[in-house]
Protein backbone atom coordinates (compact mmCIF):
# COMPACT_ATOMS: atom_id res chain seq x y z
CA UNK A 1 0.00 0.00 0.00
CA UNK A 2 0.98 3.40 -0.89
CA UNK A 3 1.41 6.78 1.52
CA UNK A 4 -1.66 8.97 1.88
CA UNK A 5 -2.48 11.64 -0.49
CA UNK A 6 -4.70 14.73 0.27
CA UNK A 7 -6.80 15.80 -2.77
CA UNK A 8 -8.60 19.05 -2.06
CA UNK A 9 -11.11 20.00 -4.88
CA UNK A 10 -11.83 16.14 -4.72
CA UNK A 11 -15.45 16.27 -6.02
CA UNK A 12 -14.71 18.61 -8.72
CA UNK A 13 -13.91 17.48 -12.52
CA UNK A 14 -9.67 16.70 -12.60
CA UNK A 15 -10.54 15.30 -9.21
CA UNK A 16 -13.48 12.89 -10.38
CA UNK A 17 -11.02 12.22 -13.20
CA UNK A 18 -7.80 11.28 -11.26
CA UNK A 19 -9.37 9.96 -7.95
CA UNK A 20 -10.02 6.02 -9.30
CA UNK A 21 -6.17 6.39 -11.55
CA UNK A 22 -4.46 7.58 -8.72
CA UNK A 23 -6.28 4.43 -6.36
CA UNK A 24 -5.43 2.39 -9.20
CA UNK A 25 -1.95 3.37 -8.58
CA UNK A 26 -1.88 2.31 -4.48
CA UNK A 27 -2.52 5.64 -3.46
CA UNK A 28 -4.43 6.41 -0.27
CA UNK A 29 -6.73 9.21 -0.52
CA UNK A 30 -7.61 11.96 1.73
CA UNK A 31 -10.08 13.40 -0.13
CA UNK A 32 -11.53 17.17 0.78
CA UNK A 33 -14.18 19.37 -0.69
CA UNK A 34 -17.14 21.16 0.90
CA UNK A 35 -19.93 19.02 -0.77
CA UNK A 36 -19.08 14.70 -1.36
CA UNK A 37 -18.02 13.48 -4.43
CA UNK A 38 -21.03 12.69 -6.39
CA UNK A 39 -19.41 9.31 -6.86
CA UNK A 40 -19.05 7.07 -3.74
CA UNK A 41 -15.73 6.38 -1.97
CA UNK A 42 -13.81 3.38 -2.75
CA UNK A 43 -11.57 0.91 -1.12
CA UNK A 44 -8.77 3.53 0.17
CA UNK A 45 -10.63 6.86 0.60
CA UNK A 46 -12.00 8.93 3.26
CA UNK A 47 -13.35 12.20 3.26
CA UNK A 48 -13.37 15.29 4.92
CA UNK A 49 -15.97 18.04 4.08
CA UNK A 50 -14.24 21.24 4.50
CA UNK A 51 -13.49 24.61 2.91
CA UNK A 52 -9.98 25.42 1.90
CA UNK A 53 -9.75 28.64 2.99
CA UNK A 54 -10.66 27.10 6.33
CA UNK A 55 -6.87 27.22 8.17
CA UNK A 56 -7.42 25.18 11.49
CA UNK A 57 -9.30 22.87 9.29
CA UNK A 58 -6.96 22.42 6.38
CA UNK A 59 -4.07 21.97 9.24
CA UNK A 60 -6.06 19.26 10.98
CA UNK A 61 -6.91 17.65 7.42
CA UNK A 62 -3.06 17.47 6.38
CA UNK A 63 -1.92 15.75 9.56
CA UNK A 64 -0.35 12.23 8.67
CA UNK A 65 -0.50 12.83 4.97
CA UNK A 66 2.37 12.92 3.01
CA UNK A 67 1.69 15.07 0.15
CA UNK A 68 -1.24 17.36 -0.77
CA UNK A 69 -2.47 17.79 -4.10
CA UNK A 70 -4.26 20.84 -4.30
CA UNK A 71 -7.18 20.92 -6.84
CA UNK A 72 -9.37 22.77 -5.06
CA UNK A 73 -10.52 26.78 -5.58
CA UNK A 74 -12.46 28.53 -8.41
CA UNK A 75 -12.19 27.04 -11.71
CA UNK A 76 -13.32 29.50 -14.22
CA UNK A 77 -13.33 33.14 -14.17
CA UNK A 78 -15.88 34.94 -11.43
CA UNK A 79 -16.12 37.57 -9.71
CA UNK A 80 -13.00 39.44 -7.92
CA UNK A 81 -14.00 38.42 -4.28
CA UNK A 82 -14.47 34.97 -4.94
CA UNK A 83 -11.45 34.74 -7.38
CA UNK A 84 -9.23 36.12 -4.45
CA UNK A 85 -10.95 34.23 -1.25
CA UNK A 86 -11.07 31.07 -2.84
CA UNK A 87 -7.47 30.86 -5.14
CA UNK A 88 -5.38 33.29 -3.19
CA UNK A 89 -6.74 33.08 0.36
CA UNK A 90 -7.46 29.09 -0.16
CA UNK A 91 -4.25 28.34 -1.84
CA UNK A 92 -2.27 29.99 1.10
CA UNK A 93 -4.13 28.21 3.13
CA UNK A 94 -3.36 24.91 1.74
CA UNK A 95 0.01 25.85 2.01
CA UNK A 96 0.02 26.87 5.70
CA UNK A 97 -1.30 24.23 6.70
CA UNK A 98 1.13 21.82 5.16
CA UNK A 99 3.67 23.43 6.43
CA UNK A 100 2.00 23.50 10.54
CA UNK A 101 2.26 20.00 10.26
CA UNK A 102 5.63 19.08 8.39
CA UNK A 103 4.43 17.77 5.29
CA UNK A 104 6.94 18.70 2.75
CA UNK A 105 5.37 18.38 -0.96
CA UNK A 106 2.53 20.31 -2.20
CA UNK A 107 1.17 19.64 -6.13
CA UNK A 108 -0.85 22.87 -7.10
CA UNK A 109 -3.38 23.17 -9.84
CA UNK A 110 -2.61 26.24 -12.02
CA UNK A 111 -3.53 26.47 -15.19
CA UNK A 112 -2.99 27.49 -18.52
CA UNK A 113 -4.49 30.77 -17.78
CA UNK A 114 -1.50 31.80 -16.21
CA UNK A 115 0.40 31.98 -19.01
CA UNK A 116 -2.78 33.05 -21.34
CA UNK A 117 -1.27 35.76 -23.26
CA UNK A 118 1.59 34.06 -24.47
CA UNK A 119 1.76 33.75 -28.22
CA UNK A 120 2.71 30.95 -30.15
CA UNK A 121 5.97 31.02 -32.10
CA UNK A 122 9.04 29.02 -33.53
CA UNK A 123 10.21 27.35 -30.30
CA UNK A 124 7.93 25.60 -27.58
CA UNK A 125 6.93 28.02 -24.64
CA UNK A 126 8.57 26.80 -22.01
CA UNK A 127 6.69 25.80 -18.67
CA UNK A 128 8.20 28.67 -16.84
CA UNK A 129 7.17 31.23 -19.04
CA UNK A 130 6.44 34.54 -17.33
CA UNK A 131 3.04 34.97 -16.10
CA UNK A 132 0.85 36.43 -18.83
CA UNK A 133 -2.76 35.99 -17.14
CA UNK A 134 -5.66 36.28 -19.41
CA UNK A 135 -8.19 36.42 -16.71
CA UNK A 136 -8.78 37.79 -13.02
CA UNK A 137 -8.98 34.09 -12.29
CA UNK A 138 -5.42 33.36 -14.33
CA UNK A 139 -4.09 36.59 -12.23
CA UNK A 140 -5.08 33.72 -9.00
CA UNK A 141 -3.04 31.02 -11.00
CA UNK A 142 -0.18 33.40 -10.95
CA UNK A 143 -0.68 34.19 -7.34
CA UNK A 144 -1.07 30.66 -6.69
CA UNK A 145 2.99 30.08 -8.17
CA UNK A 146 4.26 32.64 -6.24
CA UNK A 147 2.85 31.53 -2.87
CA UNK A 148 4.33 27.87 -3.92
CA UNK A 149 7.58 29.65 -4.30
CA UNK A 150 7.69 31.62 -1.30
CA UNK A 151 6.64 28.43 0.57
CA UNK A 152 9.52 26.35 -1.48
CA UNK A 153 12.08 29.53 -0.38
CA UNK A 154 11.40 30.25 3.07
CA UNK A 155 10.52 26.58 4.18
CA UNK A 156 12.30 24.07 1.45
CA UNK A 157 9.11 22.69 0.66
CA UNK A 158 9.00 20.79 -3.07
CA UNK A 159 6.13 22.78 -4.59
CA UNK A 160 5.60 21.93 -8.32
CA UNK A 161 2.72 23.76 -10.07
CA UNK A 162 0.90 22.50 -12.65
CA UNK A 163 -0.04 25.16 -15.99
CA UNK A 164 -3.30 22.85 -16.79
CA UNK A 165 -4.76 22.63 -20.14
CA UNK A 166 -7.91 21.02 -20.86
CA UNK A 167 -8.47 18.37 -18.51
CA UNK A 168 -11.79 16.32 -19.64
CA UNK A 169 -12.57 12.65 -20.53
CA UNK A 170 -11.93 14.24 -24.23
CA UNK A 171 -10.73 17.03 -26.06
CA UNK A 172 -14.01 18.89 -27.07
CA UNK A 173 -12.68 22.12 -29.19
CA UNK A 174 -9.97 22.39 -31.74
CA UNK A 175 -7.93 24.46 -28.90
CA UNK A 176 -7.55 21.29 -27.00
CA UNK A 177 -6.17 19.77 -29.92
CA UNK A 178 -3.20 21.37 -28.48
CA UNK A 179 -4.37 21.87 -24.83
CA UNK A 180 -5.64 18.57 -23.75
CA UNK A 181 -4.35 16.57 -20.77
CA UNK A 182 -6.28 13.52 -20.92
CA UNK A 183 -7.06 11.94 -17.24
CA UNK A 184 -4.44 9.01 -17.42
CA UNK A 185 -1.79 11.59 -18.75
CA UNK A 186 -3.06 13.37 -15.85
CA UNK A 187 -2.45 10.40 -13.29
CA UNK A 188 0.95 9.72 -14.58
CA UNK A 189 1.84 13.42 -14.16
CA UNK A 190 0.75 13.68 -10.57
CA UNK A 191 2.57 10.35 -10.12
CA UNK A 192 5.96 11.92 -11.38
CA UNK A 193 5.35 14.93 -9.28
CA UNK A 194 4.85 12.90 -6.18
CA UNK A 195 7.64 10.38 -6.79
CA UNK A 196 10.22 12.48 -8.35
CA UNK A 197 13.33 12.45 -5.63
CA UNK A 198 13.51 16.34 -4.58
CA UNK A 199 12.48 18.22 -7.23
CA UNK A 200 12.31 21.35 -5.33
CA UNK A 201 9.86 24.43 -7.09
CA UNK A 202 8.90 23.92 -10.57
CA UNK A 203 6.31 24.74 -12.68
CA UNK A 204 5.52 21.90 -15.19
CA UNK A 205 2.92 22.52 -18.85
CA UNK A 206 -0.33 19.34 -17.76
CA UNK A 207 -0.56 18.36 -21.24
CA UNK A 208 -1.11 15.25 -23.35
CA UNK A 209 1.84 14.50 -26.12
CA UNK A 210 -0.39 15.89 -28.77
CA UNK A 211 0.60 16.13 -31.78
CA UNK A 212 -0.33 20.07 -32.23
CA UNK A 213 0.97 21.11 -28.75
CA UNK A 214 3.20 24.21 -28.87
CA UNK A 215 3.50 24.30 -25.14
CA UNK A 216 6.58 22.30 -23.82
CA UNK A 217 7.04 18.62 -22.47
CA UNK A 218 10.88 19.44 -20.98
CA UNK A 219 10.17 20.66 -17.76
CA UNK A 220 7.82 17.20 -17.20
CA UNK A 221 9.97 15.17 -18.55
CA UNK A 222 13.10 16.63 -16.03
CA UNK A 223 10.56 15.05 -13.17
CA UNK A 224 9.89 11.94 -14.69
CA UNK A 225 6.46 12.75 -16.37
CA UNK A 226 6.30 10.87 -19.83
CA UNK A 227 2.49 11.82 -21.58
CA UNK A 228 1.35 9.10 -23.63
CA UNK A 229 -1.80 9.92 -24.89
CA UNK A 230 -2.64 12.22 -28.13
CA UNK A 231 -5.63 14.27 -28.82
CA UNK A 232 -4.70 14.16 -32.05
CA UNK A 233 -7.09 10.70 -32.35
CA UNK A 234 -9.90 13.36 -31.98
CA UNK A 235 -8.75 15.43 -34.63
CA UNK A 236 -11.16 14.23 -37.42
CA UNK A 237 -14.29 14.31 -35.63
CA UNK A 238 -13.20 18.40 -34.23
CA UNK A 239 -12.49 19.26 -37.11
CA UNK A 240 -15.55 18.05 -39.19
CA UNK A 241 -17.42 20.05 -36.58
CA UNK A 242 -15.42 22.99 -36.50
CA UNK A 243 -12.99 23.28 -39.71
CA UNK A 244 -9.07 22.90 -39.87
CA UNK A 245 -7.62 25.27 -36.88
CA UNK A 246 -5.25 27.61 -37.81
CA UNK A 247 -3.00 28.08 -34.84
CA UNK A 248 -0.33 30.52 -36.27
CA UNK A 249 -2.93 33.06 -37.16
CA UNK A 250 -6.54 32.40 -35.60
CA UNK A 251 -6.35 35.05 -32.78
CA UNK A 252 -8.54 32.41 -30.87
CA UNK A 253 -6.35 29.33 -30.99
CA UNK A 254 -2.42 31.59 -31.39
CA UNK A 255 -2.88 32.35 -27.35
CA UNK A 256 -2.59 29.96 -24.87
CA UNK A 257 -5.39 31.56 -22.99
CA UNK A 258 -7.85 31.36 -26.51
CA UNK A 259 -11.04 32.80 -26.02
CA UNK A 260 -10.75 33.53 -22.62
CA UNK A 261 -7.99 36.48 -23.46
CA UNK A 262 -11.73 38.24 -25.03
CA UNK A 263 -14.12 37.48 -21.66
CA UNK A 264 -15.22 40.42 -20.02
CA UNK A 265 -13.18 40.28 -16.12
CA UNK A 266 -14.81 39.11 -13.19
CA UNK A 267 -17.85 37.76 -15.15
CA UNK A 268 -18.87 34.40 -13.89
CA UNK A 269 -18.58 32.24 -16.58
C1 LIG B 1 -9.01 26.00 -16.86
O1 LIG B 1 -8.13 26.47 -16.14
C2 LIG B 1 -10.33 25.60 -16.31
O2 LIG B 1 -10.23 25.21 -14.95
C3 LIG B 1 -10.97 24.52 -17.11
O3 LIG B 1 -12.31 24.45 -16.71
C4 LIG B 1 -10.88 24.70 -18.62
O4 LIG B 1 -11.85 25.57 -19.03
C5 LIG B 1 -9.50 25.10 -19.07
O5 LIG B 1 -8.84 26.00 -18.21
C6 LIG B 1 -9.42 25.71 -20.47
O6 LIG B 1 -8.49 26.44 -20.74
O7 LIG B 1 -10.28 25.42 -21.31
Amino acid sequence: MRNVLLVTGAAGGVGSLLRPRLLRLGWRLRLLDVRPPAEPLGAGEELILASITDVEAMTAACAGVDAVLHLGGQSVEAPVEQVLELNMLGTYSVLEAARRVGVSRVIIASSNHAAGFHQRGAEPVPADAPPRPDTLYGWSKVAAEAVGRLYHDRFGMDVICLRIGFCFETPSTLRALALWLSPDDGARLVEACLTAPSPGYRIVWGISRNTRRWCSLAEGEAIGYHPQDDAEVYADKLIAEHGEPDFTHDPLLSRIGGQWCEIPLGVRM
